[in-house]
């Protein structure tokens, strides 16, 4: 933790590492503050969720065709609104939006920039005031005029400039990478300012935390229920059994275990063969901030940077976490495969 009377903001943060960006010219710069920006009115939103007229359904379904919640649309809202406002991004591909949302406008079709973002990821869990988040991950375009387009989106994570999340939690974070290392920001909601609180994250060496919902335990492959069984080995060598936790917002387990030490796993199942987690705003992002600090994600046989994507929304398998604990889940995957 960084003693509060050495304050770094987010923004000075930002630009103390451009220098390490000079081809940046302070885009990143500034599209890292859109974000943090439109996070902290979406902040303040989910803090006074209970008190106004925000909760519950919009009465629509987004294009998973899951139930869209008013939280939900508001922080797609507040996003697009920053950071077509911003300059810096020509293009979003977002959860709640079927197509690319392309800004064609003089300002922003200059963007050197594309978003692919989870507004509000977990919201299911908006009513139970547990920790929700957003992800976002940044590419540059690949395009050359004009709004930016679906081919600008298609990228594999390995092109990520940048990925990060926000947790609305007991206390509100930011953390991010823009392939050095991994940062973390606390919100100081009395100014309004994101202080760097948590300096260069990594995985802790030893980990023993598996997060899976296992009220999916019937539908899950073999190889999964075999690691599972080995987590729950009597053996104090290895630190097991190990401990289960599973809060159900990807944001909010993948912080735990970042901080504690610890897996994700959101497999394939009979019912859905690819998972549920989308690969472009969800898998991608949260596995370059786990790579970049120290940790490992994979799809059970590639690294989940490397898949291509082909569609906007496809979703995929996700073993995400301390390195040593997705290497073995992955020996469990590949010798049942
Ligand atoms: P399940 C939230 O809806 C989400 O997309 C992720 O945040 C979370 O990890 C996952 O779904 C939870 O899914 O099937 O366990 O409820």
């Amino acid at each position: 933790m960084v003693p509060r009377t050495k304050i770094v903001t987010l923004t000075q943060f930002i630009i103390q590492r451009q220098s390490e960006y000079p081809h940046a010219k302070g885009a990143l710069t500034r599209l890292l503050n859109d974000i943090a920006t439109a996070a902290k009115i979406v902040n303040r939103e989910i803090n006074a969720a209970g008190l106004v007229d925000i909760l519950g359904s919009s009465g629509k379904e987004n294009v998973q065709g899951e139930a869209q919640k008013k939280l939900d649309v508001f922080a797609n809202d507040m996003f697009i609104t920053a950071l077509k406002g911003g300059g810096e991004c020509c293009a979003i591909a977002s959860e709640e939006n079927e197509k690319v949302i392309s800004f064609s406008n003089e300002f922003s079709e200059l963007g050197k920039y594309v978003i692919a973002m989870d507004p509000l990821d977990g919201s299911s869990n908006i009513e139970s005031n547990v920790s929700i988040g957003t992800i976002f991950s940044i590419y540059r375009r690949i395009t050359e005029v004009g709004g930016g387009t679906i081919e600008d989106l298609l990228q594999p994570g390995v092109n990520l400039v940048a990925s990060g999340y926000i947790i609305y939690g007991s206390s509100t974070m930011l953390v991010y990478t823009t392939g050095k290392g991994v940062n973390g920001f606390t919100l100081d909601p009395s100014v309004g300012i994101f202080c760097l609180s948590h300096p260069d994250m990594r995985f802790p060496e030893i980990s023993n935390i598996y997060s899976i919902n296992e009220g999916n335990y019937i539908y899950f492959p073999e190889a999964v229920k075999q690691y599972i069984k080995y987590c729950q080995q009597d053996d104090e060598s290895s630190g097991r059994p190990y401990t289960s936790r599973y809060i159900g917002s990807l944001v909010a387990d993948f912080h735990r275990n970042l901080i504690k030490g610890g897996i994700f796993l959101y497999p394939g199942t009979k019912k859905m063969p690819d998972g549920k987690l989308r690969l472009l705003y969800e898998c991608n992002p949260i596995a370059f901030l786990a790579e970049q600090a120290g940790g490992k994600a994979s799809n059970g046989f590639k690294r989940i940077m490397e898949i291509n994507p082909q569609t906007l929304h496809q979703r995929a398998p996700l073993f995400v976490g301390s390195r040593r604990m997705v290497e073995k889940v992955e020996s469990y995957i590949q010798k049942y495969a």
